[in-house]
C-alpha cells in the first residue's frame, strides 16, 4: 500500500493505474488508499465536457490535449460511458480518437461504464479523479454524455463545463435539454464545418438571453477533426477558470462538491447497510401492500440501524 501511495503520488503511471482499478473493482484497501492520497488533492482544474452522443466530445478532447500538451501540462481523461458496459462500442470509439496520445507518460487516459447507483454523483468517477489529481496531473477532463443526472452531475464537479453542441440535432430540443443552460460555462459549437451552425449560434444566443443570475457562456465555433477553433476554446476555458477565482466562487465550488460527494457516499452507505438488514424485504414489502408508507418504512429502517427517529 505504501508503495502504492508513494508511486502514485510521484506521479508514476502503473501505480495510478494500480489504484484506479482498486478503486472501480472496490477492492480491499480502497478506503485506506482514498484516505492516504485525499490531502493532496484539489489541485488539478477539473474541465468538464458534455454534449450528444456524436457531438465530437471525444474528437475534441483529443485535440485540447495536444494545446494542454504544448503548454506542458499532464492530463488525466475520464470517459464516461453510460450505454451499456457489455457493449464497449463507445469506449473503444474513444480509445482510437485519443491513441495517439498512448506513448505520452503526461496522458493518462481512462474510459469508465457509469455503475448503477442511486442518483447523484457516480462513486468512482470521483474516486478516480481524486487519483489523478493526487497523481499530479494539472488538468483532468471528464467527458461525459449530456443525457442522465449522472452525467450532469459528474460535470457539477468541474471547474469549467464545456457544452457540445452540433447543428441538426434539432436545435431547440438540444438546448433545452438536460439543463444544458445551467450547466455551460463555455458553448463549443463543434461540426461548425456542416450547415446550421450559425442558425444554432443565434438560437443558442436568444435562449442565453433569458437567462438572469448568471454569467453568459462565451461560444465558440469549432470544427474538432481539422484542429479549427480549439486554441480560442482553450483560451476561453482558461478565461472562465480565472473569473472564477477572480469572484471567489472556487471556493463556493469546492464545498459544493464536498457536499455532493458527501452526500452521495451518505446515501450509498445507508442503502447498503440497509439492505443488509433482515428486515429490509419485509419493510418493501409492507410498503408495496400498502400496509406501511414509505415514511414509516424509512423510520423503521432508521431505528433498525440504530438512528435515532426524529420527533
Ligand atoms: N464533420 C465533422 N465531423 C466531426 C467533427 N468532430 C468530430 N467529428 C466526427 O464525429 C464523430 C463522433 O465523434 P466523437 O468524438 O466520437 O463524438 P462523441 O460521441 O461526442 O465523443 C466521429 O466520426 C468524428 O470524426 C467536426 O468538427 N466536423
Ligand atoms: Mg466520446
Amino acid at each position: 500500500m505504501d508503495d502504492l501511495v508513494a508511486g502514485l503520488l510521484a506521479g508514476k503511471v502503473r501505480p495510478l493505474a494500480k489504484a484506479i482499478t482498486v478503486v472501480e473493482n472496490d477492492r480491499p484497501g480502497k478506503r485506506e488508499l482514498l484516505k492516504k492520497i485525499y490531502p493532496q488533492t484539489g489541485n488539478a482544474y477539473l474541465l468538464g465536457i458534455t454534449g450528444p452522443p456524436g457531438a465530437g466530445k471525444s474528437t475534441l478532447t483529443d485535440k485540447v490535449i495536444v494545446k494542454l500538451r504544448q503548454q506542458g501540462k499532464t492530463v488525466g481523461v475520464i470517459a464516461v460511458d453510460p450505454s451499456s458496459p457489455f457493449s464497449g462500442g463507445a469506449i473503444l470509439g474513444d480509445r482510437i480518437r485519443m491513441q495517439q496520445h498512448a506513448l505520452d507518460d503526461g496522458v493518462f487516459i481512462r474510459s469508465m461504464a457509469t455503475r448503477s447507483h442511486l442518483g447523484g454523483l457516480s462513486k468512482s468517477a470521483v474516486d478516480v479523479i481524486h487519483l489523478m489529481d493526487a497523481a499530479g496531473k494539472d488538468v483532468i477532463i471528464i467527458e461525459t454524455v449530456g443525457v442522465g443526472q449522472d452525467e450532469v452531475d459528474i460535470v457539477r464537479i468541474a471547474k469549467t463545463t464545456v457544452v457540445v453542441m452540433v447543428p441538426g440535432l434539432g436545435d431547440s430540443v438540444q438546448i433545452a435539454k438536460a439543463g444544458v443552460m445551467e450547466i455551460a460555462d463555455v458553448f463549443a459549437v463543434n461540426k461548425a464545418d456542416r450547415d446550421g451552425s450559425d442558425k444554432l449560434i443565434s438560437e443558442l444566443r436568444a435562449m442565453l438571453d433569458m437567462v438572469k443570475n448568471k454569467e453568459k457562456p462565451e461560444i465558440f465555433r469549432t470544427i474538432a477533426v481539422d484542429d479549427t477553433g480549439i486554441d480560442e476554446l482553450v483560451q476561453g476555458i482558461y478565461a472562465h477558470g480565472d473569473r472564477v477565482l477572480e469572484t471567489g466562487l472556487l471556493r463556493k465550488k469546492i464545498v459544493e462538491i464536498a457536499e455532493s460527494e458527501l452526500r452521495a457516499y451518505l446515501l450509498d452507505t445507508i442503502m447498503e447497510r440497509s439492505t443488509n438488514m433482515a428486515s429490509y424485504e419485509d419493510v418493501v414489502k409492507r410498503v408495496a401492500d400498502k400496509k406501511i408508507t414509505p415514511m414509516d418504512g424509512v423510520d423503521e429502517i432508521f431505528i433498525g440501524l440504530g438512528l435515532q427517529k426524529q420527533n
